[in-house]
């Protein structure tokens, strides 16, 4: 990535007058293999959107040669990395994130996880990039998404909703609409003399149903707290962070919010995340699931289908509140 000059940071990133945020001891941990595991799921969705997973099961190793791959794609000539772009959604992206004017200090590599509809890009992106970073990449979601679905079993049977699997199915279809994403944060050391934030990815929720984050051990993320402060969360490389998505704030009726998010970037170490998006198929009808539902409960949104509301978020900044138009009145 180019190092900018300060006018060209001022210009391009939202740079926020400094304030410390102190790193947030109170995020909730959920051990996968806890005996009461489904309701601290369940507690944390409602309380935070937000949760740390640990004895996920999930291999250090795979996380470890993902971040390697990755990180050896990242240090690439931006002209060899621009081959695999521009991200249309898919494929490597710096700077600019979604189609509407988003700019953050972060590169990327976004991919569809569908073998179905694996895009021609991403299957160049690994052609070029040989050292089996398909098969790294691979491997890790595999991993992830089983993970994942005992997560959202869990989280179903902590919803008292009888079929276990009414969540799971959703990202087991293999037309699922998951998709999965590398962001490389570079340090950027000018902005420590500005005494400013430097923003990575600027706030927003996540449109889907769950992510799974794992990230180095560089701190930059930050939550948004039910009274609207935003708070710092303590890296750890060892464990996932979950995070509900609009479409699960919908199916349970706003029981559980999606969590708003956002990086900021490093002064001095960089940032490696990689995030699995667990997102429905695109014919999947999204609405308030009547399982959740008290008897009388009014739905506070109208039904739609995943593909209506991929074609909103679309057309949306990262900061918007995509969920606004399929709100009831
Ligand atoms: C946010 C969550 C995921 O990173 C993502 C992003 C997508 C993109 O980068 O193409 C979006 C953003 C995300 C929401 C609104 C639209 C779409 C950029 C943007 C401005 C891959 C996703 O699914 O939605």
């Amino acid at each position: 990535m180019v190092v900018l000059s300060q006018p060209a940071l001022n210009q391009f990133f939202l740079l926020k007058p400094f304030k410390s945020t102190p790193l947030f001891t109170g995020i909730p941990v959920v051990d996968l293999t806890h005996p009461d595991a489904k309701n601290l799921i369940v507690n944390a969705c409602r309380d935070f959107g937000f949760f740390k997973l640990v004895n996920h099961g999930v291999p250090l190793e795979l996380m470890a040669n993902l971040e390697n791959e990755a990180l050896r794609f990242f240090k690439k000539s931006q002209s060899e990395k621009d081959r695999a772009g521009p991200p249309d959604p898919f494929g490597y992206g710096s700077k600019r994130i979604g189609p509407n004017g988003d700019v953050g200090w972060v590169e990327y590599l976004l991919l569809n996880t569908n073998p179905e509809v694996i895009s021609p890009k991403s299957l160049s992106i690994f052609r070029e990039n040989p050292h089996h970073f398909r098969a790294v990449v691979e491997n890790y979601i595999t991993a992830v998404k089983n993970m994942c679905y005992v997560v959202l079993e869990l989280m179903a049977e902590g919803l008292g909703i009888r079929q276990r699997n009414m969540l799971s199915r959703l990202l087991k279809d293999e037309k699922s609409d998951s998709c999965f994403r590398l962001n490389h944060y570079p340090p950027c050391p000018e902005v420590q003399a500005l005494n400013r934030n430097l923003v990575g990815f600027g706030e927003h929720t996540d449109p889907q149903i769950i992510s799974v984050l794992r990230s180095n051990s560089t701190s930059g993320l930050q939550i948004c707290l039910t009274d609207g402060t935003w708070v710092s969360v303590p890296p750890d490389q060892t464990s996932f962070f979950i995070n509900v998505g609009d479409a699960l704030q919908v199916m349970t009726n706003g029981r559980f919010k999606s969590v708003k998010h956002r990086v900021l970037a490093d002064t001095t170490k960089s940032r490696l995340s990689m995030i699995y998006f667990g997102g429905p198929a695109l014919c999947e009808k999204i609405a308030p699931l009547p399982s959740v539902m008290l008897k009388g409960e009014e739905c506070l949104y109208k039904e739609f289908t995943w593909w209506e509301y991929k074609k909103a978020a679309y057309t949306s900044r990262l900061a918007d509140n995509r969920l606004a138009p399929f709100q009831k009145s």
